[in-house]
């Protein structure tokens, strides 16, 4: 498979990528109710702060994007995430006064289910005689938290969940979000710890149906996925706060590369993370530091997310103040 259509994409600017990517990619098939509960979610968000100024809202992407390899999708390329650093991170930002758009990966970690066993419904809930459900008293207290943390945060208008599954829902979705969240400037944050595919099969490149395996083993040429933060940063959401997350295998050129994501595509932080170790510690890279934030681990079930939101809340207040002045 050739590289877009055979145009030539290395010598065009970033902007031109991601309007052909764009232009190429299927199109949502919700986008019009996307819109809608998104013009809700911005607009409470807007008017509903005591003090006349926006609420602080944050767009939280989590889980990995696919890529497909044929239109009628049988195969498709992952990207590893559960989930659990974005669901994580949505409870710790709610918890801070937050409301959060949750874009996430279907299927993946969900906030405040976490404790809950991988197979919930068969695990967490008994059928009695009289064919009434009822909760494994066992599981009770993390049934009940997942449903009324959720409902409350969801009902009270702070909770916005978006489902993708491939890169083209991915960013498309995102698009319209940070072009949504415009309106409330420094008060909006980008978290980005959704693990984005950096190849793609560009739609109109791509086989209808499945891939036969009868002809041998399989070449295949994948285009680079235009590289969404700089326009992120210089044209959909020029004034949010943006954090984007570095995820390599080999710590010696994990900082190297946080720092390059830093300047290249004007970060306001970037959470250097290595495979392994990701839910011990994290590296908050910034232009001025390098703070390395760690899991409490005197205390059980306590998580490296809760000092990394502390941290990004307090760099996002002293980013509003900057702002404000
Ligand atoms: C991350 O680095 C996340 O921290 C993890 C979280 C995906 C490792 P889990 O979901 O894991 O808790 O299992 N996310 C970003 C990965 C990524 O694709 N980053 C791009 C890159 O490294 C930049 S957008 O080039």
């Amino acid at each position: 498979m050739d590289s877009m259509n055979g145009t030539d994409h290395e010598s065009e600017t970033p902007t031109l990528k991601i309007k052909a990517f764009f232009e190429s990619a299927p199109p949502l098939k919700d986008a019009a109710e996307i819109e809608t509960k998104l013009k809700e979610f911005v607009d409470r968000n807007s008017s509903s702060s005591e003090n006349g100024k926006a609420n602080r809202v944050v767009c939280v992407t989590s889980g990995g994007t696919t890529v497909p390899l044929e239109k009628r999708c049988v195969r498709y390329i992952d990207n590893f995430s559960s989930g659990h650093r974005g669901s994580a991170s949505t409870e710790y930002f709610l918890k801070a006064g937050y409301s959060v758009i949750f874009l996430y990966r279907r299927g993946t970690c969900q906030p405040f289910c976490r404790s809950l066993p991988d197979d919930p419904l068969l695990e967490c809930f008994t059928s009695t005689d009289d064919s009434s459900i009822q909760v494994d008293p066992s599981h009770a207290e993390v049934v009940k938290r997942a449903i009324t943390e959720t409902r409350s945060a969801v009902n009270g208008g702070f909770l916005l969940k978006l489902p993708f599954t491939t890169i083209f829902e991915y960013l498309q979705i995102l698009r319209m979000i940070a072009v949504s969240l415009r309106s409330l400037g420094p008060s909006a944050m980008f978290y980005l710890a959704a693990a984005v595919s950096d190849f793609y099969v560009p739609w109109e490149s791509m086989t209808i149906h499945k891939i036969q395996s009868g002809s041998g083993p399989l070449d295949m040429r994948l285009a680079q996925v235009p590289k969404m933060l700089y326009v992120l940063r210089n044209e959909w959401a020029p004034v949010a706060f943006c954090i984007s997350f570095k995820l390599e295998t080999d710590t010696d050129i994990l900082l190297g590369k946080a720092d390059m994501a830093l300047k290249k595509y004007k970060m306001h932080m970037v959470v250097a993370n290595e495979l392994s170790t990701r839910k011990e510690e994290v590296i908050v890279v910034t232009e001025q530091e390098k703070i390395t934030v760690r899991r409490d681990t005197t205390q059980a079930g306590a998580d490296v997310e809760n000092p990394l939101i502390k941290l990004v809340v307090d760099m996002h207040s002293a980013y509003i103040n900057h702002s404000d002045a």
